[in-house]
C-alpha cells in the first residue's frame, strides 16, 4: 500500500512511520476493537467530500458501545479528525480507517484499566475488487465457513477480531480461483461476503439480507435509498442460496468494495454473466453520489 504522510494517533497528528504500538497491546492479542472504513472522492468542483462522515461515526461509536468500550472524545470530535487526516496527507482520494483498541497494560481476558486508544489514517485505495470487476463483475463462491452466530460476534459491531472469519473465507475461494466468497448464517441462509453485503434483483425487484447476522452497511443503505428513488421495491428478508443462483442480477455493497457485480457463484451463470442493467443503474447513480454530481445526495457529502 501506498503510505501517507501522518497519522491520527489519540489526539496528535504523528508520521506514518511512527504510529506505532507496543507489542503487549491488549486488542492485538484478543480483538476486542472496533473500526470503520470511509471513503473521500474528489468531486467535480476540484474539491474532496467524504461520504456519509457522520453516520460512519455514529457506528463507530455504536460498535465500541457494544464492546463496552468508552472512547474518550464525542462523535464531533472524532468527525473533525476524520476531516483532519484527509486534509493533513493533502489526499483527494482516499480511503479512511478509524480504529479504537484497547493499549497494553493488563493482560488477561479481563481487561480494566488498558488505555483506550484512537487511530485514524488514511491512504489511496483504488477499486476493491478491481476495476474490471466494477464494470464486469466478479466470481463468488460459497464459503464453507459460516459467518458468526449472533449470539457469538456482536455482528453490528464492526469488530477487529471478528474478521478472522473473513479472512478465512476469502482465502479459502481465492486459493480455489475465485474473486470473493459468500457466506451463509449459520441456519444456512445467505449473509454477507466478507467485507460486502449482498443484493439480488428478481423480476425487477431487489432483495438483500435482513439485519440478522450482517453488518448494517451504510453502502446498503445508500443502495437501499438510490432504489426507493428509482420506485424499485426492496424487500429486506433472509433467503437461501439457490434463490441468488436463479437471479436475475447480483451486487455486492461496501465502503471499499463500492456496488460490485457479481457474475457467477458457485460456477453457475448469473444472469447473462455480465453487470445487469438494473445493478449497472444503481452503480452509476452511487457513483454520481460520492462524487458530488447528484444534487439530491448532497446531504450525504462532507466537502473539504
Ligand atoms: N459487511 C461487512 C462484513 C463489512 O466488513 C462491510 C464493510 C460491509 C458489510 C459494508 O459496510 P459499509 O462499508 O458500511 O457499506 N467492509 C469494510 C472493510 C473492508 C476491508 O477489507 O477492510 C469497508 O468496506 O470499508
Amino acid at each position: 500500500m501506498k503510505k501517507a504522510e501522518k497519522i491520527w494517533m489519540d489526539g496528535e497528528f504523528v508520521g506514518w512511520d511512527e504510529a506505532n504500538v507496543h507489542v503487549l497491546t491488549h486488542t492485538l492479542h484478543y480483538g476486542l476493537g472496533a473500526f470503520e472504513g470511509i471513503r473521500c472522492y474528489a468531486t467535480e468542483d476540484g474539491g474532496s467530500a467524504i461520504f456519509r462522515l457522520g453516520d460512519h461515526t455514529k457506528r463507530f461509536f455504536e460498535s465500541a458501545k457494544i464492546l463496552q468500550i468508552d472512547i474518550p472524545y464525542t462523535e464531533a470530535e472524532i468527525s473533525k479528525a476524520t476531516i483532519e487526516i484527509v486534509k493533513a496527507n493533502k489526499l483527494a482520494e482516499c480511503y479512511i480507517r478509524s480504529l479504537v483498541f484497547l493499549g497494553d497494560g493488563a493482560m488477561g481476558i479481563y481487561p480494566k484499566d488498558n488505555p483506550v486508544r484512537i487511530a485514524l489514517a488514511a491512504w489511496e485505495w483504488g477499486a476493491y475488487l478491481g476495476e474490471e470487476g466494477l464494470n464486469s463483475g466478479i466470481r463468488a463462491k460459497v464459503s464453507s465457513y459460516a459467518r458468526h452466530h449472533v449470539n457469538a460476534a456482536m455482528t453490528k459491531s464492526k469488530t477487529t477480531g471478528g474478521y478472522f472469519n473473513s479472512i478465512l473465507a476469502k482465502r479459502e475461494v481465492v486459493k480455489a480461483g475465485y474473486d470473493e466468497a459468500i457466506m451463509l448464517d449459520t441456519d444456512g441462509y445467505v449473509s454477507e461476503a466478507t467485507g460486502e453485503n449482498i443484493f439480488m434483483v428478481k423480476d425487477g425487484q431487489l432483495k438483500t439480507t435482513s439485519l440478522t447476522s450482517i453488518l448494517k452497511g451504510i453502502t446498503r443503505d445508500t443502495v437501499m435509498q438510490i432504489a426507493a428513488d428509482l420506485s424499485i421495491e426492496v424487500t429486506e428478508e433472509r433467503f437461501t442460496r439457490d434463490e441468488l443462483y436463479t437471479a436475475d442480477e447480483v451486487f455486492l455493497t461496501g465502503t471499499a468494495a463500492e456496488v460490485t457485480p457479481v457474475r457467477e457463484i458457485d460456477d453457475r451463470k448469473i444472469g447473462d454473466g455480465k453487470r445487469g442493467l438494473i445493478t449497472e443503474q444503481i452503480q452509476r447513480i452511487y457513483f454520481d453520489a460520492v462524487k458530488g454530481r447528484a444534487s439530491e445526495y448532497e446531504s450525504w457529502l462532507t466537502r473539504i
